[in-house]
């Protein structure tokens, strides 16, 4: 079975954290937009569960950042914002029922919006949120389930899957400048339109299909360009405060 785990917007959604393009969200409209992402996951085959959202942790939406599943494994991370370290336990609960957990620990820190998993390799970024310890344990964990893993420093954005993400098995669309690109050798690369920097986001919802951003219809346009069936979804709110769509699910396979 596809499952997929998100978690509700809470009513302090608007003390997000945002960096320097980024604005203050509107929570109900935020609310919305969740709905119709969870609802567009449903539709796609996923049993959504929906854990509920935690008014002391704005940024508990972005539910990726507190795990990373990876091949029989569920890794807990450990926050690199302090603010965030209290999402993590109710995430890795929700998802002991299906994985042996394993945890990142002090001084390693890892936000799950720095990792990408790419065919066998596990790429992490270093961030401002995931410094090298936290690479390190994780990426122990990763060549024990037989991926081998590969740091990348992340400049100018948030995490790695600010700047990069697949969208499909092998391609993924770059934002230029926040990446060495050189890294993704073997996968076709593809660039976030100069017009729409930061505007880009899509998730692989398997099948062939992917979401992605209402707001950027010129990179939507190449990417459909390969043959990949989109459809698009207005995350105004999410973007606003750096997240995309990826962060707001962790999306794994049980029998
Ligand atoms: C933060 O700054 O931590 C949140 N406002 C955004 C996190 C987005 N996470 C992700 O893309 N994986």
């Amino acid at each position: 079975m596809r499952r997929a785990l998100t978690r509700g917007v809470p009513e302090t959604f608007s003390a997000a954290l945002y960096g320097k393009s980024g604005r203050r969200p509107d929570v109900e409209l935020a609310r919305q937009q969740h709905a119709e992402y969870s609802a567009a996951l449903g539709a796609s085959g996923y049993d959504v569960t929906i854990l509920p959202g935690d008014d002391h942790h704005p940024d508990c939406v972005f539910v990726e950042d507190g795990a990373v599943v990876i091949g029989e494994v569920a890794v807990a991370t450990n926050p690199g914002a302090e603010s965030r370290r209290g999402e993590v336990q109710p995430v890795a609960e929700a998802l002991g029922n299906d994985f042996q957990m394993e945890w990142i620990v002090d001084p390693g820190t890892l936000d799950g919006g720095d990792v990408l998993v790419l065919g066998d390799t596990v790429y992490i970024g270093i961030s401002n949120r995931t410094n090298q310890e936290g690479a390190r344990q994780l990426g122990k964990v990763a060549r024990e389930q037989g991926f081998r893993s590969i740091q990348v420093a992340v400049s100018d954005v948030l995490h790695l899957k600010s700047g990069v993400l697949a969208v499909n098995a092998e391609t993924v669309v770059v934002t230029s400048g926040t990446v060495d690109e050189r890294l993704f050798e073997g996968a076709r690369v593809l660039y976030e339109h100069p017009d729409e920097r930061h505007q880009f986001s899509c998730l692989i919802l398997g099948q062939g299909r992917l979401l992605a951003t209402a707001s950027s219809p010129l990179t939507v346009e190449s990417v459909a360009a390969l043959g990949i069936d989109v459809d698009t979804i207005d995350i105004s709110e999410i973007l606003a405060v750096d997240g995309g769509l990826t962060c707001m699910s962790i999306l794994y396979e049980r029998p």
